[in-house]
Parts: structure tokens; sequence; C-alpha cells
């Protein structure tokens, strides 16, 4: 009998009750016998301190558990928007996910954003609706809101009654033609004929839905209440039933990726890897990241409620992996190489970070290195003409768990500047610059013509050659590459630039030559070093002739108050630089949703309580950058400013 294995990944808008559902999935399964609970900090996953503190989750994690003849690789992920990379990580990794929605609060922003995320990687989604225990909460409500929010392709797998009180229970439909099979039959009519005419037997009709989910067309929908236990059984059987385990083959080349990285007691570096093909052993050589091999020293493997000491992970599993000490998030194990792609917006702000004690300054940058090994989006920079370092942040809780961790795990106490909104760049028209070798001014031995244009949104930089490949060593072609990215990332208002189509236009070196008995002859020979000092200049050269502009990151709103406070709400929104679209009223609550500069939200949060008696509930999520109306904000060059030749050429020689 094969072994099947399933990477669940539980993902909500935050406070949805995932860490709830996940302690209701492991007392289902007899893993733990009596459910811990979020508000008492004594759940499975929500292990960290702070997550049990503030009683929010802050980093994914895996827990496992068996239904049947399938191991259930449970990833608990954070739902509050701060924490969104944590989620970015594990999609990859998922076989199928639960989608956990409120029955009283509904679909809300983050939930949207999340399923947009699952459904582009066509990951098949079964939907919860939770705390039907709770006063408020709906079925048929919310089954209509689901579908004009998020997808009509939705099976609703049950009723419910007694919604909104201890007593809530969910029955699921049976072989009726009116229950579930007239649910199917929305989605497929000559189905349900044939199951009315006896051509087709209830069995089968399971198996359409369960081929429909696993990929991804079809959308089953539980609800019950991870509290109270309702509906979970029925949900766990459908993990099972309707989502896509896998039995991959564990012979053949190796292959995985890794989604998380851990420091264990002893401070060593642990990686979680999803494996996709072939067996690893321990003791094994395998290659990963940017060409690293070791030999791995010790695997455990998730199974039955916790990760085994065990001699190999395979196919399909998750397991977590010792020695190997170069591995970063997003590394590729074995073989094949998988691009990290991002699925959610990137981190809109950013903040100088302080050490309070004078001779902290080099605790800090180690530790956050260490950070930033487990979450690469910190984006730790280092600011060489100021000595300062400063990371990127998705908003002020992520700050403060920064701040606390930086305290309380590497005793470095520390304070931030200001939070600054980051904005970026984009190349409005075509610019083009050459620099030919040997020519006045040009003190480097090397030729380089760069062409800039806006690319695709979304496309980050691209790179693209008008020369010939053997015209020139390859390397020089990377340095060229590699350093035009990195200067790409402070454009000419010092924001990074986006949306950019370089094409190389023109290339030209000497080969290494000897001057008779004399030895290598740097000033008539190229070096990596010639190209890299030379590209700053011309691709700043160029994209100076095209010209950009400055986007800020926008976020989308919605926004609930009391309605008799409308007129000076809408004041108070127009004065943050938010455009509200008309009201939606329901008795005495008003709906607001619209666009806000990001830079505005923290400043409206603050303001909110006093201007709706602090009733008033504001969601924001991000939604895109928009170009900056009057004077563009300027951001402090941290490199050598290719912008300015002087400036630059002159310490570039210091340097020498
Ligand atoms: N009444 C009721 N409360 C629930 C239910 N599920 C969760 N809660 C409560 O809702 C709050 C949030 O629950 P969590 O399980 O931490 O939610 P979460 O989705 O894991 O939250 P984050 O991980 O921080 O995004 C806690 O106070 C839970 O006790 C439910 O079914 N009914
Ligand atoms: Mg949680």
């Amino acid at each position: 009998l094969l072994h099947r294995t399933l990477n669940l990944g539980i993902l909500a808008h935050v406070d949805a009750g995932k860490t709830t559902l996940t302690e209701r999935l492991l007392f289902e399964a007899g893993v733990i016998d009596a459910t811990g609970s979020v508000d008492d900090g004594n759940t499975q996953t929500d292990t960290l301190a702070l997550e049990r503190q503030r009683g929010i989750t802050i980093k994914s994690a895996v827990v496992s558990f068996a239904i049947g003849d399938v191991t259930v690789n449970l990833i608990d992920t954070p739902g509050h928007p701060d924490f969104i990379a944590e989620v970015e990580r594990v999609l990859s990794v998922l076989d199928g996910a639960v989608l956990v929605i409120s029955a009283v609060e509904g679909v809300q922003p983050q939930t949207r954003i999340l399923f947009r995320a699952l459904q582009r990687l066509a990951v098949p989604t079964l939907f919860f609706v939770n705390k039907l225990d709770r006063r408020g909460a709906r079925h048929d409500g919310l089954l209509e809101e689901i579908a004009e929010k998020l997808t009509p392709s939705i099976v609703a797998m049950g009723e419910t009654e007694a919604d909104g009180g201890r007593g809530a229970v969910f029955t699921p439909y049976g072989g009726d033609a009116e229950g579930f099979v007239g649910e199917l039959a929305l989605l497929d009519d000559g189905l349900l004929d044939a199951y009315v005419d006896g051509f087709v037997s209830y069995e089968r009709l399971r198996e359409v839905l369960a081929a429909r989910t696993s990929a991804a067309e079809v959308h089953p929908v539980f609800f019950g209440s991870a509290l109270t236990g309702a509906g979970v059984a029925e949900l766990s059987s459908a993990i099972a039933e309707l989502l896509p385990a896998t039995a991959a083959d564990a012979g053949g080349g190796v292959s995985g990726s890794v989604f998380k990285v851990d420091r264990g007691a002893a401070g060593e570096k642990i990686a979680y890897v999803r494996m996709f093909a072939g067996t690893l052993h321990i003791r094994d050589r395998v290659r990963f990241g940017d060409g690293f091999e070791r030999k791995v020293t010790g695997i455990r493997v998730f199974d039955d409620g916790s990760a085994i000491r065990k001699s190999s992970v395979a196919a399909g599993e998750i397991g977590q992996l010792w020695g190997l000490p170069e591995i970063r998030i997003g590394d590729a194990i074995g073989a094949a190489h998988v691009a990290t792609q991002h699925h959610f917006a990137p981190p809109t702000l950013e903040t100088v970070v302080v050490p309070r004690g004078r001779h902290d300054a080099a605790g800090l940058r180690a530790a956050l290195a260490q950070l930033a090994e487990q979450d690469p989006l910190i984006n730790v920079q280092q600011d060489d003409v100021r000595h300062e370092l400063s990371v990127s942040l998705y908003g002020e809780v992520q700050k403060e768990v920064i701040q606390a961790t930086l305290a309380s795990d590497f005793g470095v106490e520390v304070d931030f500047r200001e939070t600054t909104t980051i904005c970026v760049e984009r190349p409005v028209g075509r610019g083009e610059s050459i620099a030919r070798i040997k020519e006045p001014g040009n003190p480097f031995v090397a030729g380089v013509g760069l062409r800039v244009e806006a690319g695709e949104p979304g496309s980050g930089i691209t790179f693209a050659l008008e020369v010939e490949l053997g015209s020139m060593p390859y390397a020089f072609f990377r340095a060229v590459e590699d350093t035009l990215r990195e200067t790409l990332q402070q454009g000419l208002f010092g924001w990074q630039v986006i949306d950019c189509a370089v094409t190389m236009t023109h290339s030209a070196y000497y080969p290494r030559q000897s001057h008779a008995h004399q030895g290598f002859a740097k000033e008539m020979s190229s070096t990596g070093a010639d190209f890299r000092g030379l590209t700053p200049l011309v691709v700043m050269d160029a994209l100076r002739e095209s010209g950009t502009t400055v986007h800020e990151p926008i976020h989308r709103f919605r926004l609930e108050a009391p309605a008799d406070g409308l007129g000076t709400l809408l004041a108070a929104l127009a004065r943050f630089g938010a455009a509200a679209e008309p009201p939606a009223l329901r008795g005495a609550w008003a709906a607001l949703e619209g666009d806000i500069p990001a830079a505005r939200v923290h400043g409206l949060r603050l303001e909110l309580p006093g201007l709706t008696r602090g009733e008033g509930v504001l969601e924001c999520a991000f939604d895109g950058y928009r170009p900056v109306t009057g004077k563009p904000p300027v951001r402090a060059r941290t490199d050598w400013n290719p912008l300015d030749r002087e400036e630059y050429l002159l310490h570039l020689a210091k340097r020498m």
C-alpha cells in the first residue's frame, strides 16, 4: 500500500480561527486529548512566547496527523497582513488548502488576497465557515457573499441549525437530489439528470466532486465552529476525501523546496523542506541554493503530531534538515531550480533601526542578518554613507515583533526612526547611453552600451542582449547584469526602479595581455571590476535620459462605523488623502470602501477611535502603486551616487 501525504495550508484573514481550527483537527485525529485555546496560550501551534502574549500567529508552523491512510502535514499560517511573507513562502509547497471565513465578519480584505493567490497557483481549496456559534453568524447570506466576492464555483456541503449560539450544528447533505446533488447540479446540469434517472451512483458523484475540487475548479463549503467542534469532523473527512493526497515517486533524483528556516537550541540552522521527488537520506551530500553542497547530518519527518527523528525523508513529505549552514528560505534542494515567485505585494514601509547601546552596532548587524535568514523580505540594508541599518516592513505590528525579538533572542535593545513609505520608480520613456572602451572620460578598460525603457507591469527588471553573446567572455555579461540590477535599486529619486527593460546595445573588452617579461598588464586587459565600475554610470545615464516617475503604494480600505458620524468621518478621510466610494448603510452602521495612500493608514488608524467613539473598524490591504501627485519624495542615497560622475569616480579611486 502506498503511503499518501497531504500538505495542507490553513489560510485566513487575521482572527478567523485558523489556530483554533488546527487545534480541533488535531483533537479530532486523536493527536491531543484536549484542545488548547489561543486565549489561554496553550495551543499546539502558536508556540512562540510573543504569539502567546499577543494571541496572534506570527510564524507558520507545521503539525501533522493522520486521517485514515493519509498523513496530513498541516501548516497553520498567520492571518495578520504584516506577516503575509510567512504565507507566501508556504504557498508553493501546498497540495491543498482550507480557507477559513468567519461566519460573522464574512469575506474580509485579506480573504480575497489569499484566495486570489491560491487560485493563481491552482491550489485545491475547501472553505470552512467558522464561528457558527457566534451571534450574528450567517449561512445563506455568507454563501452569497462568497459567490460574489470570491468565486461562484462553490458547493455548499450541508445545512446549519441554531446558528449564532453554542448549540449551532452542521448537518451534511446526504444523497438526496435536493441537497448535495442539487448543489452539484448547479455546476453540472447533465450530471443531475443522469443521477435522477439512475444512471449515476452517489459514489460516482462524490468522485466527480473530488476530481473537480482537486483541479481547483470547484470549492466545497463547510460550516462549523472551531470552538465547539461543530462541523469539524465533516471537514476532516473531506480533507482526506476531496483534496489530492500524493503518493509521489520516492525513487529518482532528489528535489525539494525550503519554506522555513529556524534555529535549534544550540543555535544551529534547521531547514524545513517539502520534498517533491526522490528520497534524501542522512549523510547524503545534497546540492542547494547557489551551488552549495553539504552533507545532511540530521533529519526529522513530521508524523502523527510532531517531528520525529528519521533516517530519510521522501517525496511528498515535509522534513527538517540539519547540516546545511548556508541554506536560505526559498532555496531548492537537489536538482530542480525553482525560481522564487512573489504572489503578494512587497513590504511598503521602511525604517532605520538604531541600537540603544553605543556598542551594540555589530551585535545588531549580526542579529538582523539572522532574522533575515528567516524572513528575507525584511531586506536589511546597510547605508554605507551614514553607517545605518534599515529594514523593510509591512506594518507597525511587525515592527514591534522585530523589536521584541531583538531584545529577547539577541539581547539588543533598539529604537526605530520614523517609519517611511517605500515608493518605487518606473521609467517613463526610453534612454540610451554608451561608454566606449578607452574613449576620453572612460577610465575603465570596458565598453558598455545600455538602453532602458518601461517594461511590462510586474516584470521587475529584465535584461536582454542586442550584442552577440559570443562577443565577450560570459563573466563580463554577468558582471554587467548583476551590477545594473544592484544599481537600479536606487533610481533618479533614490527609490527602487521596477518594470524596467534593459537592453545591452554595445560591448567591448580587451583580452588579457602581458608586457614582454613583465606579466599581466592591467591597463591593457579588461577585468570584471572594469565592467562593475562602468555599468552604474552607463545605466544611470540612460535612466536620466528616459526619466522616471515616482509611484507610491496605495491600500484598499474598508471602514465600518456608526452612521451618525459619517459627515465628520468623510471629512477626515479626505484629509488623509483617501478616496471613498458612496457609503453602504445598514441600520445604524455605515460601510465605506475606497483607496488611501499607504503612508496615511497609520495616521488614520490612530485618529479612528476619536472619530467613531471607539467603534470604527478599519481594514486595509495593499492594492497597487499610483504615481505621486505633486513633488515626488526623494530618498537619501545609500550608494556612491553614480548620478554624480565626479563623486562616484572619486570614491572608486579612493577605494582602490
Ligand atoms: N466563538 C468562537 N470563537 C472562535 C472560534 N474560532 C476561534 N475563535 C476565537 O477567535 C480568536 C482568534 O482565534 P485564532 O484561532 O487565534 O485565529 P487565527 O485565525 O489563528 O488568528 P491569526 O493566526 O492571528 O490570524 C480567539 O479568541 C478564538 O478563541 C469559533 O469557532 N467560535
Ligand atoms: Mg493563528
